[in-house]
C-alpha cells in the first residue's frame, strides 16, 4: 500500500465514456488525487498506443510508472495500491458474485449502452457538445462537434453500432434492468461501500440515462437509484432520437406492475 501523497496518477479518458467515468469514481472514492487527460474518440487510439499502454482504450491509468488500461484491470490494482475502501468484498462468496456482475457489466450491458449512445449521436450530433462539458480537448468544443461527423461515424463502425444490433440491445434492455434490480435485492450490487460492480454498472446506466429515450425506463427503479449512487454526475443530456417502434419493449416493461 502506497500513501495518497506519494502517487503520481494520471488518468485518460474519452469524454462520455462510462467505463471512464467509472475509474473516475474509483479514485474519487478512493481519495487517491489524479491528472485527467481528455482524448477525442478514435484519435484516442493513436495516443494511448504511442503512450505505451497496454491496449488502446480508455480508461488507461499510469500510476507510479506503471500502466493499464480497462476498468477492471484499474479496479484490481486500486485496490491493492489503497485497499480502503474495498472495492471487492473480503469475503471469498461474496466477492465472486460481485466479480461475476462486474464482468457482465463490462461484457454485456458496457458495449450495448456503447452501442446505443452512437447510434443516437449518428442520427442528431447536436449532444456531443453536452457530453463533452468540462472536458479540456486542446480545441474549442463548438470546433470539435463541427468537426466531429466523421468521428461519429468510424466510432458507430468500429463498435459495430449498426441499427440491427442496437434494436437487439433494446429488446434486452427490459431483462437486463430487472437481473440488475435482482442483484440489488440480493445485495450482490447497491450496499455500502460501492463495489466494483455497482461502478462498471452504474456508470453503463447512468450514461444510458443520459438519453430521454431511456431514462423513464431507468430512473424510477433500484437500477436507477443505484446509477445515480454510483456517478452522480454524468454530464449529456440526448434528447429523443430513436425509432418509437425500436423503443416498444422498454415502454412496455415500464408500463408492467412491479414485479410482473
Ligand atoms: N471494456 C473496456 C472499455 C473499452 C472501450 O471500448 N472504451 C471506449 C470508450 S467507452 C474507447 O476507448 N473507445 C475508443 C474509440 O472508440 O476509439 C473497459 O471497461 O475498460
Amino acid at each position: 500500500m502506497v500513501g495518497a501523497q506519494e502517487l503520481d496518477a494520471k488518468l485518460y479518458v474519452i469524454p462520455g465514456s462510462h467505463p471512464a467515468m467509472a475509474a473516475r469514481r474509483m479514485l474519487e472514492l478512493k481519495g487517491i488525487p489524479y491528472k485527467r487527460v481528455d482524448l477525442m474518440p478514435v484519435i484516442s487510439r493513436g495516443a494511448l498506443r504511442v503512450l505505451r499502454f497496454p491496449s488502446n482504450t480508455v480508461p488507461s491509468l499510469s500510476v507510479d510508472g506503471r500502466k493499464l488500461t480497462g476498468s477492471r484491470a484499474i479496479a484490481r490494482e486500486l485496490d491493492e495500491i489503497r485497499p480502503a475502501p474495498p472495492l471487492y468484498p473480503a469475503e471469498p462468496e461474496r466477492s465472486v458474485a460481485v466479480e461475476d456482475a462486474e464482468r457482465w457489466g463490462e461484457e454485456i450491458l458496457q458495449p450495448a449502452v456503447r452501442r446505443i449512445l452512437w447510434n443516437a449521436l449518428k442520427r442528431n450530433r447536436a449532444p456531443l457538445a453536452s457530453y463533452a462539458e468540462g472536458a479540456k480537448l486542446g480545441i474549442p468544443i463548438g470546433l470539435a462537434v463541427k468537426t466531429a461527423a466523421p468521428i461519429v461515424a468510424a466510432a458507430s463502425r468500429m463498435n459495430s453500432a449498426d441499427d440491427a444490433a442496437v434494436r437487439h440491445d433494446l429488446a434486452s434492455l427490459p431483462g437486463w434492468l430487472r437481473r440488475i434490480d435482482d442483484w440489488i435485492a440480493e445485495g450482490v450490487l447497491g450496499s455500502d461501500p460501492l463495489n466494483a460492480a455497482d461502478l462498471q454498472i452504474g456508470a453503463s446506466l447512468r450514461l444510458a440515462m443520459t438519453l430521454d429515450d431511456l431514462r423513464p425506463a431507468i430512473a424510477a427503479r433500484p437500477a436507477g437509484e443505484l446509477a445515480m449512487r454510483a456517478i452522480p454526475d454524468f454530464p449529456g443530456e440526448a434528447p429523443p432520437v430513436l425509432p418509437p417502434a425500436w423503443l416498444a419493449p422498454i415502454r412496455e416493461a415500464e408500463q408492467a406492475p412491479a414485479g410482473a
